[in-house]
């Protein structure tokens, strides 16, 4: 029924656009057949030391992957975000910061951002930072934290953002991971009128890792916390200490410019590996285009910048173009659900972007708080993260945009460092629940499980790209042959995106979600590995098994098969200690919504566990449980069935 609906381009979104249906149809035509022709072009959007003759080169090539972009170029990230837009809008509000608590805010405009980017870089370099050392960042959502990536970037020190709601636990993986010297971190943040002991965290993190010689605290809530003499500093008087000039070091454009932890299928977080160039031409054009954004515009996107989405799309992408960007410290729901809409009317936001499961609790909660508000700004909403459900996008669409701004669904991957699969504003028309099509220089293929390419329009199957953009990934930090295996060893000559998808008669990709073993909760990654390991560090568990199942709001819930040690007993008081394990082992966002106690797992007689069988009865699903009989023993299923778990 939903494939149907289409919506034409407003007439107001063609006036707007910066790209017609026939400019997006020849551009993308020239952007695959003249990959060299057209990024060259494209890269004259930055500011060069020195301009890139080599364009492209790539090759897919299994064993031999290996990936670079303008590859002679040389240039300065922080630089382009800021310096060179000095003479035109130095005084230009460069980002916008709404607090958690109504009423408290702040602004920065490029001038003072400037100022604040050198002081922390010369913050940074006095502490004994040089180009290419890694950098760990785990702060809230301040303008200093904003600051401090390009504080990284300016040096050429390499950031490793990591989500403030992280345990202890999976910051010190990180930053042993990465090898990171130093971190910047807060006394606490706030979220949703909650405190959230950032330092205190650092403080456990640092009792379970070594090499860190100095934590730099910025004061946020003033509040009293631990400071270890001879490695914990104030920033603020630190930064009394530096001068506020620090000419921008010249990177060359594959210099690595950050590291982005995120789950995949199998063992620990990997650090994504994110070089300067290719990263920021992909990161400003995707900005522009896929927000069709114009000068003077206020452009909101909600994510947290420990995510990608707040790198490219709070950070980099707006800065790099001179937008205004605002920075939102609370939540949806705090105090009540017309929070996002108050800001929007306050801050006179063109641009909103946020993700599909604030969108359905927002929904949940009534459209009479979104009603009040007439928002006469808003042009565009964005929506990313999961897939959207087409009573969302519409619910979005008429209560957010009052049947007047255009929903750009876009698919995209830490991986992809920017915007693949997006519509075109004023250009593509919308279908709610499909992404759409592809943008400039991707070019994305349907493969059967099998790996046969599907020729024909219509077709469902495995989402793969067939060539690279200049904002892909590198590598695996520190494990160039994890990248390797991980992207595109399985199906050969392509990148693999993890993703299932369709492509209906019109050519149109609906992201149908996650084919391997990665949950999607809340738009937020997590390996079923992470909290199945998780979970059997408990002393009372012998053996789990993680899955997702369908959650109105999160998109997916974490489902859960527990095996307990022999002799131990199965009572709720268990339940509620191993949700509370899995959130402190992890972090909040990887709490189990449902356990089930299981006396034994679907295993086969080499005892590898059918995941799929787990993921049918998690879905409720029983009809379709297939093949049972390789299983060592086929009974558990019915037990597994007779025990499943509603709340
Ligand atoms: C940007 C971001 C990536 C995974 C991706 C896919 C899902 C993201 C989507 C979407 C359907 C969209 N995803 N955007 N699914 N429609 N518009 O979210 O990066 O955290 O790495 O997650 O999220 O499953 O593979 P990341």
């Amino acid at each position: 029924m939903s494939e149907q609906l289409i919506f034409q381009p407003s007439a107001a979104a063609i006036a707007h656009t910066h790209i017609n249906a026939e400019q997006y149809a020849a551009l993308y035509e020239r952007s695959v057949s003249d990959p060299d022709g057209f990024w060259a072009e494209q890269a004259k959007r930055l500011d060069w030391v020195t301009f890139p003759t080599k364009i492209k080169n790539t090759t897919f090539e299994y064993p031999d992957v290996s990936i670079k972009w303008f590859e002679d170029g040389v240039l300065n990230v922080s630089y382009n975000c800021i310096d060179r837009h000095l003479d035109k809008r130095g005084d230009q509000v460069a980002i916008i910061w709404e607090g958690d608590a109504p009423g408290t805010q702040d602004q920065v405009t490029y001038r003072q951002l400037h100022e604040r980017v050198c002081r922390y870089a010369n913050v940074l370099k006095a502490n004994g930072v040089q180009k290419g050392d890694r950098v760990t960042i785990y702060m809230p959502m301040v303008i200093d934290t904003a600051v401090a990536m390009l504080a990284c970037a300016r040096i050429g020190a390499v950031h490793s953002v990591i989500f403030g709601g992280f345990s202890p636990d999976s910051i010190a993986g990180r930053v042993g991971d990465c090898g990171s010297k130093i971190i910047l971190t807060a006394d606490e943040g706030r979220r949703g009128g909650k405190i959230i002991p950032l330092k205190k965290a650092v403080d456990e993190a640092l009792t379970k890792v070594g090499g860190v010689e100095k934590v730099i605290v910025v004061k946020v809530t003033g509040n009293a916390v631990n400071m270890e003499p001879g490695r914990d500093l104030w920033y603020h008087e630190e930064a009394a200490k530096v001068s506020a000039d620090c000419p921008p070091e010249p990177m060359n454009a594959e210099d690595p410019l950050f590291i982005l932890y995120t789950s995949g299928s199998t063992g620990k977080p990997k650090g994504v590996l994110h070089t300067t160039g290719g990263y920021l031409v992909y990161g400003s054009l995707t900005h522009q285009l896929s927000f069709d954004y114009r000068d003077g515009e206020v452009f909101w996107c909600t994510a947290d910048v420990g995510w990608i989405t707040g790198h490219t799309y709070i950070v980099y992408g707006p800065l790099a173009n001179g937008a205004t960007t605002l920075m939102f410290e609370g939540v949806p729901s705090y105090p009540d659900a017309s929070r996002f809409w108050q800001v929007v009317e306050k801050h006179k936001v063109n641009i909103f972007h946020t993700a599909p499961t604030a969108i359905r609790a927002l929904m949940g909660a009534g459209a009479e708080y979104a009603d009040k508000y007439d928002m006469p700004t808003l042009r565009l909403l964005g929506t990313v993260g999961e897939p959207i459900n087409p009573e969302a996008w519409l619910w979005y669409s008429k209560h957010v945009g009052k049947d007047r701004c255009t929903v750009v669904d876009a698919w995209w991957q830490t991986e992809t460092g920017g915007h693949m699969i997006a519509p075109f504003p004023g250009a593509i028309p919308t279908k709610p629940g499909s992404a759409t099509k592809p943008f400039f220089g991707v070019q994305p293929v349907v493969l059967s499980p099998e790996g046969k390419l599907q020729e024909q329009t219509k077709a469902e199957g495995v989402l793969a790209i067939k060539d690279s953009w200049p904002g892909q990934m590198r590598s695996v930090y520190g494990d160039h042959q994890r990248f390797v295996e991980t992207y595109f060893s399985q199906y050969k000559g392509y990148y693999f995106t993890g993703d299932g998808c369709r492509r209906d008669e019109d050519g149109y990709y609906w992201i149908t979600g996650r084919v391997d073993d990665v949950l999607n909760v809340s738009g937020h990654r997590l390996g079923t590995a992470e909290v199945e390991s998780a979970l059997v560090a408990h002393p009372k568990v012998s053996e789990a098994a993680v899955v997702g199942y369908p959650h109105d709001i999160k998109g997916q819930g974490i489902y859960c098969y527990v095996t307990l040690m022999a002799g131990e007993q199965s009572t709720d008081e268990l339940r509620s200690e191993l949700k509370t394990w899995v959130r402190k082992e992890i972090g909040p966002i990887a709490t189990p919504d449902l356990i089930q106690w299981a006396p034994g797992l679907p295993k086969t007689r080499s005892g590898k566990i059918m995941r799929r069988i787990l993921r049918k009865v998690a879905e409720n699903d029983f009809g379709a449980l297939g093949d049972t009989s390789t299983l060592a023993d086929p009974t558990v299923v019915d037990d597994l069935i007779a025990n499943r778990q509603n709340k």
